[in-house]
């Protein structure tokens, strides 16, 4: 097996400074060590991308979006080369407007791609519903072809076209979706399986249900869009808009060592730990879990790893 890391120092998608921050935060705390730990894990770091001098573009209730356009142009030009080059492409955010050039490049590889997206929220607005102006509230609208009337004409973004399919999304951890985000969830019936659902279903059943109903015969090449934010408060608390009652780390690392079992996670993102939030436990804290379920997704066993070398008991 074999991946590819790529850094994206951006955080223009939302308000708060220090998104930024968390590769560089993420590599600090042993992000690479940790991943070449996994068993028979090959680990190419792709540095990161960079995005200055940019002029901005003025669109309604839509902040940065010639800031955003660009980085995420280069990103899915990257995206693209890494999984060309067969490695899973593994994303660290940045806030989660990265999310449009992650599955870009990965849906211009593999056009019959799922997207799980797992967040406290649906990311799903427009610039008509978004109560924020932010982009990282917007990744998935701007994605998916069934909004594209949605939309305006935006300046900047000819490089990306929406054609990746509503029908090919799944949520899981939703607990804070806006209003239109809930109508567009009905209207399209997508497979979201939000806090209740967990409750309901557990964790191991939810992925499985949304598997089921994206990709009934179990062919697909899946991404999965990690909000850390879907972690409840407690577990993750350096983040912009942390909510409570979310998911346990333990429920996480579950779902993505499920995913990793499948054989077909092709791309992972890891967004929205800003190390600059919360006090020295808190970042940790955040940066720790991060790295769990990172390891997890990419075939860390909980039950440790065989010894290398000759070894006498
Ligand atoms: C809110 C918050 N729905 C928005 N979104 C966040 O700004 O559109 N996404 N925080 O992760
Ligand atoms: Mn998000
Ligand atoms: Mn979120
Ligand atoms: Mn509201």
């Amino acid at each position: 097996k074999k991946v590819g890391i790529i850094g994206v120092p951006f955080e223009k998608g939302q308000k708060k400074y220090g998104v930024s921050v968390a590769p560089a935060a993420l590599r600090y705390a042993g992000l690479l060590e940790q991943l070449r730990e996994i068993d028979g894990l090959d680990v190419k770091d792709y540095g990161d991308i960079e995005t200055p001098g940019i002029e901005e573009v003025a669109m309604e209730n839509m902040a940065h979006l010639a800031l955003v356009s660009a980085c995420n142009k280069k990103l899915s030009q990257k995206v693209s080369q890494v999984l060309k080059e067969d490695r899973i492409a593994v994303t660290i955010g940045g806030d989660h407007s990265i999310g449009v050039g992650t599955v870009d490049g990965h849906y211009k590889v593999n056009n019959d791609m799922i997207l799980i997206w797992v967040d406290a929220h649906a990311d799903i607005n427009t610039n008509k519903t978004s109560e924020s102006g932010s982009v990282h509230g917007m990744p998935v609208a701007l994605l998916v072809k069934e909004f594209s009337h949605y939309w305006p004409y935006l300046p900047t973004m000819d490089w990306q076209q929406p054609v990746f399919s509503i029908k090919s999304l799944g949520y899981i951890g939703l607990r804070s979706v806006d209003h239109y985000e809930r109508l567009a969830i009905e209207k399209y019936d997508i497979p979201a399986f939000a806090m209740e659902d967990v409750e309901e279903y557990g964790i191991k059943k939810s992925i499985a249900h949304v598997l089921k109903r994206l990709d009934p015969e179990g062919r697909r090449p899946i991404h999965v869009s990690f909000d850390i934010d879907s972690l409840d408060a407690l577990e993750a608390p350096s983040t912009g808009t942390p909510v409570r009652g979310g998911l346990s780390l333990r429920e996480a690392i579950n779902l993505m060592e499920i995913i990793h079992a499948t054989g077909r996670l092709r791309a992972i993102d890891l967004v929205e730990i800003n190390p600059a939030l919360g006090n020295e436990t808190d970042r940790k804290v955040t940066i720790e879990a991060g790295l769990c379920v990172l390891k997890a997704a990419l075939g860390a066993s909980r039950r440790g790893t065989a010894p290398r070398g000759v070894v006498d008991l």
